[in-house]
């Protein structure tokens, strides 16, 4: 059976986030920054729209810079807030992965999965699984993304970058060839600069250079891993399997609430058994967490969280639910709107014997 591998992007994600919680930003150039705090602009671009984007604005620039070449176009400049974009990050995996054979997260805003077993190697049957899982987006959170569909990972992210903003993009297995050759060899999954310099400096500059250059030279100039994993890369015969994440980084639940409310009692009374079974999967897992976070979706469907850091990482499950009294006092403190959904998550996981409490624990013993 023809393997069927997927890759889903979000289009301009944090700005698409701050877009979709306040949509009246949307005609105007939305400019996501990290204030670094040394002056008042001092830091750098997170993302921006593709408003932006036309204006020259790019991931890594510095602010000022940004709003020198937007200065005339009434731009939108919001703080970066990653607690939040973590939230929906979360939600639209969930989407996702609900709806294929495997499911592996790559970043925040992009996973690989595999639809083989259940296209049964067709790829139009794949398309129609992909443009659900767009339409389930779209639908529950609002947000805009890109699919590419392929016989391997590299043609696979290749056929998202290829859609964007918005598309599914089908690489057929019989025209992998010739939707890979023309394309920039800097655009292969795994050409990082360093890569892309050497490549340039032997002559390779599209994807069909590449594979027609000798292996011998590719071995000699980046090695055996590298130089056959290019030449696969290349021809669109990249092997390596989508893998799902065995391992968690974070827990969470969430529910949405019978009435909206900012009655504390009665969010915590709706959300005990959420937590209880959070307390569980932490126990059962064997890991410690750090991290621990109250989660409230508004009545406009914005997104407010409240987190509290722990200096060494927590075993006690007890503490999930002594700390979510404080939390989401504060989370409702930060507004004035009834809350509809609301969730609880421990992040930054580590198993329990990790390496700072073994060192600890050797330490003590001296
Ligand atoms: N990001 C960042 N700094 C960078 C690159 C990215 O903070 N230099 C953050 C903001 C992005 C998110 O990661 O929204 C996802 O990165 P992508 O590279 O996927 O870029 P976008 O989603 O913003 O845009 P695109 O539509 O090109 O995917
Ligand atoms: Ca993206
Ligand atoms: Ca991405």
């Amino acid at each position: 059976m023809a393997r069927v591998i997927g890759h889903i992007d979000l289009d301009y994600f944090y700005a698409q986030v701050e877009e979709v919680e306040n949509p009246s930003i949307k005609d105007r150039p939305v400019v996501v920054c990290v204030f670094s705090g040394r002056t008042e602009d001092s830091g750098v671009v997170s993302t921006s729209n593709y408003k932006a984007r036309a204006l020259n604005v790019k991931s890594g620039m510095p602010i000022v810079a940004a709003k020198k070449k937007l200065a005339d176009h009434d731009p939108v400049i919001i703080e970066m807030e990653h607690e939040k974009y973590e939230v929906v990050s979360e939600r639209v995996m969930d989407l996702v992965s609900e709806r294929v054979d495997v499911f592996e997260k790559a970043g925040i805003d992009e996973a690989f999965f595999d639809l083989t077993t259940s296209a049964k190697g067709d790829y139009s049957a794949a398309a129609k699984i992909a443009q659900g899982i767009k339409d389930a987006i779209l639908q529950n959170e609002g947000l805009i993304c890109s699919v590419g569909l392929g016989r391997s990972k590299v043609v696979a992210k290749l056929g998202s970058d290829s859609a964007k903003p918005g598309g599914l993009m089908t690489v057929l297995p019989e025209l992998t060839e010739a939707f890979l050759g023309p394309l920039p060899v800097t655009r292969l999954y795994g050409v990082g600069p360093k890569t892309a310099a050497v490549l340039d400096e032997i002559g390779v500059k599209t994807v069909e250079g590449l594979s027609r250059t000798d292996p011998v030279l590719l071995e000699r100039r980046f090695g055996r891993k590298l130089g056959s994993y290019l030449l696969m890369a290349a021809s669109g015969t990249d092997t390596d399997p989508v893998l799902a994440n065995l391992e968690p980084t974070q827990f969470s639940r969430i529910v949405t609430l019978r009435h909206d409310t900012r009655n504390i009692r009665d969010v915590l009374g709706q959300l005990a058994e959420g937590m209880t079974s959070l307390q569980a999967k932490l126990v059962n897992s064997g890991k410690s967490f750090r991290t621990i976070s109250a989660i409230g979706i508004l009545t406009d469907l914005s997104t407010r969280t409240k987190s509290k850091t722990f200096d060494t990482p927590i075993k006690d499950p007890a503490l999930i639910k002594e700390s979510a009294l404080a939390l989401f006092s504060d989370l409702v403190k930060s507004t004035d709107k009834d809350l509809r959904r609301v969730g609880f998550r421990v992040s930054e996981l580590s198993d329990s014997m990790n390496q700072r409490s073994l060192s600890e624990f050797l330490q003590k013993g001296r």
